[in-house]
């Protein structure tokens, strides 16, 4: 079902009808995001772990918009959760853009549903980098987790790639490393000025997933992130927000494809004749398309 949401076509909207089914939402979507290598899958790795102790069967999607289908960053995603391959508890998949990022944050919201609609309680969403795609995709989910190693901390950065609006939680991981704290004192002194904080402080927490040291706080901070959704409301209102997002992407990516049908038509190239007889301005040009378009 993954790889006909992932192909589009037919079939794919008949497994998006069929998966869109309110009373299967998946408990809780976790995003994890934050710059290459910053630890990601070991750390999705460790959370898969913490996830099936306590008896939750677990969905990953690794997405990368950066690299090619192939690519070695989901090779390396692979390698790194490794030790939930043989759990039959545990579905992990990988995408990539195949040309498009518009497509993966379009592909993104019904992956989840169809996850959630095969039983999964928790779905974990790794996303590579700090660019537009990612921080949207990131937005999918209920917690996101906004990973940064120590030496990182500049907070221009942090609020330049929109990582502040994303981030529910913070995890300096590699902690293993020199300057994890600095980095947390960073983070907490831009958590301190940030004026769009609602009633939810994002903690910022220490691990290593190499060797396992502070995931268990993580594994608790997440759920009780959950929890203050649920009890503000804030989840059904994330969730319904998700929605009226995706289908705002869904609109722009039908209008774009009638737009892209327009070129070299007939009427197309009438309306170019005028515009560079300079007869229409460019506002006036793409009204009369988009006229036409509709006749
Ligand atoms: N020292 C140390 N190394 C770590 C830690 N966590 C991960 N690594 C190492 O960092 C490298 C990258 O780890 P990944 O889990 O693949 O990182 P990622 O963020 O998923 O990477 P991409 O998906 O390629 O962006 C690997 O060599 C890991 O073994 C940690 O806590 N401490
Ligand atoms: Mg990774």
């Amino acid at each position: 079902m993954l790889s006909l949401i992932e192909r589009g076509g037919d079939l794919a909207r008949r497994v998006g009808e069929l998966t869109f089914a309110p009373s299967r939402a998946v408990d809780h979507v976790v995003g994890i995001t934050g710059a290459p290598g910053a630890g990601k899958s070991t750390l999705t790795d460790r959370l898969i772990g913490a996830a099936r102790a306590d008896g939750g069967q677990v969905g990953v999607l690794a997405i990368d918009p950066s690299s090619p289908f192939s690519g070695g960053a989901i090779l390396g995603d692979r390698i790194r959760m490794q030790g939930h391959a043989l759990d039959e508890g545990v579905f992990i998949r990988s995408m990539a853009t195949r040309g498009s990022q518009g497509g993966l944050a379009l592909a993104a919201p019904e992956a989840i549903r169809v996850l959630a609609a095969v039983g999964m309680n928790l779905v974990l969403v790794e996303t590579v980098g700090v660019g537009q795609v990612e921080v949207e995709v990131a937005g999918e989910a209920d917690t996101t987790l906004v990973v940064v190693t120590p030496g990182w901390g500049d907070s221009v950065q942090a609020s330049k790639a929109g990582l502040l609006e994303v981030a529910d939680i913070f995890v300096v991981n590699k902690a293993d490393r020199d300057g994890a704290a600095e980095t947390r004192r960073d983070l907490e002194n831009m958590l301190d000025i940030n004026p769009a904080m609602g009633d939810w402080r994002p903690p910022v927490l220490l691990t290593s997933a190499a060797t396992g040291a502070g995931i268990d706080a993580l594994w608790s901070a997440v759920i009780e992130h959950r929890a203050h959704l649920e009890a503000t409301g804030d989840l059904a209102i994330r969730r319904d927000r998700r929605l009226v997002d995706e289908m705002g992407r869904i609109l722009v990516h039908l209008v774009e494809r009638d737009v892209r049908a327009l070129e070299g038509s007939e009427g197309f190239e009438a309306v170019k004749a005028e515009l560079l007889g300079r007869r229409l301005d460019p506002y006036q040009a793409a009204a009369r398309l988009l006229e036409t378009g509709r006749s």
